[in-house]
């Protein structure tokens, strides 16, 4: 028996109870709390204290999460300690904070439908955190700057009414919230082209393309190939300053009198299309003489048996030919060339290179071995007839083929009625041959064809499509073929937000087995992501054309992903080898042009709330991004 003073439950007497006397001095508090302490069994004690230790523990992580917030900015970057190369681009104190709906789904990974619920539970939890983010604006920040100058006032999203009534949901409001979000993000694409800028600067100034972790470059033609890809990106995020010094490189350094062996195509698209777009937007014509200089030097490409170009030309010596091991060209290269010879035959009024790719695409338009308007991936420069006939693909070596059908169509005026034809045939042929549903989630996807036997395999290459259909419906073109784009679209967007780093692989395969648990799957060989723009290409028509806001907030995440896992702190971004692996994607050390030439570009007109900042009125985009004239009807 334990004497009564020692009991084994807690009882709490009041001091002072029945006195009639009322002490509540501090000292006289404290005494009487020590005292009370001091009457208590050493169980009681004992008991309290491990309450409270269990109460500490229990609230750790939700204090610690809450501090973390106050100081970090963002938890996710901690990831990238281990991987000491490629590092995440710190919050800057300044930088108004992400949209959290953006920052919290980043991790997480699913079918796409629990993504979708996901994405809509996180969409009514997220006010609270986003009217803090607003709040801590509010307290040290001035407003974000867009590239034209104007300044748009942040705080003005969560305006109240004089009499205190939140406005946030007004129809205005939200409009209001919408454009700062999307200055917010255009400034992130500008500081990620100054980001890549300073890198292809600092180490690779005047060369084809920078290798940014060992602080070098490579050379493909020797011909400054990111700087001329980028002149008209710079254009349209308003970078004049970055313009006006690759111009200057352009007008004293810039020559084509060189020995060099240049892909024909690769050099069109980039080279050619980068010289005629930005005479286009700058009216400068230094532009345009540089562009005729090296489209002159291409010519000697479609000296043939066949009228069929080569892949290869020397620009110095005048010379073409063939790789080493085949007389074949690929079907995509010699037929999306076609939008800047014939811009550059209305220019300069010499009918010789329009007439050179369209004789070309004459002799596609009839040739045999077709499927449904599908064309194979190669074409013979001595006969002019395809070669390994029987494989279909949307992707590498046929894509632009299709692209090209359609934009050269609209280039000229809705008027070339083979070009339309074929291109409609081809859209059926992928219809009826190549596209298929995953499981077990349904996505649609496009498939390829091996002498009748299909592959569920896509290349990221064929998230062109989305876009290009759009672009068709838009210009009048069956409404069927929007709805195609928009199960694209999510089809190109789940390549990306289900691999562990959120960012696409090269090539996926699709599950198509009833009792599949994921509906993508990538094989080893092609987990590499090279910074390429397809998919963000084309959420940029869709959102043109639907003005859907979920596309520019997937095009948002992807940015995200780029920063996070491929921006190089010394400058500039890189290629990666594995984006399934989060703690070390990788790095390849290698910076494509087409990262400044058309992602950051198409990025930033995704986040443009201005349906003019080029126009799809008055301009086609070829295949690298370089927007060209729709001729004038006259
Ligand atoms: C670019 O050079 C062009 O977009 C081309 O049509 C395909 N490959 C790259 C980008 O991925």
């Amino acid at each position: 028996m334990h004497p009564p003073s020692r009991q084994d439950y807690i009882s709490i007497n009041f001091a002072g109870q029945g006195s009639g006397s009322y002490n509540n001095s501090k000292q006289w508090r404290r005494q009487s709390c020590w005292r009370k302490w001091k009457q208590l069994s050493r169980l009681q004690r004992s008991l309290i204290l491990v309450l409270l230790f269990i109460c500490g523990i229990a609230s750790y992580p939700a204090v610690t999460e809450q501090l973390r917030g106050l100081t970090d900015g963002d938890p996710e970057t901690k990831s990238n300690s281990v991987f000491p190369h490629v590092l995440p681009e710190a919050v800057k104190q300044d930088q108004p904070p992400l949209p959290t709906s953006q920052r919290k789904l980043s991790n997480k990974r699913g079918p796409p439908v629990l993504q979708n619920r996901l994405q809509k539970k996180e969409n009514a939890s997220n006010t609270v955190v986003e009217d803090k983010a607003s709040d801590s604006k509010k307290e040290g920040e001035e407003g974000v700057i867009s590239w034209r100058g104007a300044v748009i006032d942040t705080d003005q999203a969560t305006e109240s009414t004089k009499d205190g009534e939140n406005k946030e949901g007004s129809p205005a409001n939200q409009k209001v919230q919408l454009s700062v979000k999307s200055a917010i993000w255009r400034e992130a694409v500008q500081e990620a082209f100054r980001h890549a800028w300073k890198g292809y600067k600092d180490f690779a100034w005047g060369h084809d393309e920078l290798r940014p972790l060992s602080k070098s470059y490579s050379e493909w033609f020797g011909l400054g190939l990111t700087l001329i890809d980028a002149l008209d990106t710079m254009w349209i995020l308003g970078l004049k300053e970055e313009f006006e010094e690759a111009k200057t490189w352009v007008a004293a350094e810039l020559t084509f009198n060189k020995n060099v062996d240049v892909n024909l195509f690769e050099s069109t698209i980039r080279i050619l299309g980068g010289l005629l777009s930005t005479y286009h937007l700058t009216g400068d014509t230094l532009f345009l003489d540089k562009a005729k200089d090296i489209g002159s030097r291409l010519m000697p490409a479609f000296n043939t048996p066949s009228k069929i170009p080569y892949s290869d030309v020397n620009i110095g010596k005048g010379t073409a030919h063939p790789p080493r091991w085949t007389s074949d060209s690929t079907v995509a290269e010699v037929t999306s060339i076609q939008l800047e010879f014939r811009e550059l035959s209305r220019l300069t009024q010499e009918p010789q290179y329009q007439a050179a790719v369209a004789e070309v695409m004459k002799q596609v338009h009839k040739l045999d071995g077709k499927l449904d308007g599908l064309v194979p991936m190669f074409i013979n420069t001595n006969n002019g007839q395809f070669t390994h006939q029987g494989i279909y693909t949307l992707g590498a070596r046929a894509d632009s083929y299709y692209e090209y059908l359609l934009k050269q169509w609209i280039q000229g005026g809705k008027k070339e009625n083979e070009l339309l034809e074929d291109y409609l045939q081809a859209i059926e042929g992928v219809k009826n041959n190549l596209l298929q549903k995953s499981s077990p989630n349904g996505l649609t996807f496009v498939g390829e064809l091996s002498h009748g036997q299909f592959s569920p395999k896509m290349d990221h290459l064929v998230c062109f499509l989305p876009g290009t259909l759009a672009l068709g419906a838009y210009n009048g073109l069956p409404a069927d073929h929007m709805d195609l784009a928009k199960q694209l679209m999510e089809t190109c967007y789940q390549m990306y937000i289900q691999m562990e780093t959120g960012l696409s692989p090269e090539i996926v395969h699709f599950n198509m087995h009833q009792g599949s648990t994921r509906d993508i799957e990538v094989k080893l060989a092609d987990r590499h992501n090279l910074l390429r723009p397809e998919t963000v290409e084309s959420l940029f028509y869709l959102y043109r054309f639907t003005k859907d806001q979920k596309y520019r907030e997937w095009g948002w995440r992807i940015l995200q992903n780029f920063n996070k896992y491929t921006k190089v702190s010394s400058g500039g971004y890189t290629s990666i080898n594995n984006v399934r692996d989060p703690d070390y994607p990788s790095p390849r050390d290698k910076m494509e042009s087409f990262f400044l030439g058309e992602t950051l570009k198409y990025l930033y007109l995704l986040f443009s709330d201005d349906p003019n900042l080029i126009s799809l009125d008055q301009y086609v985009f070829n295949t690298e991004a370089h927007p060209l004239p729709i001729w004038p009807s006259n």
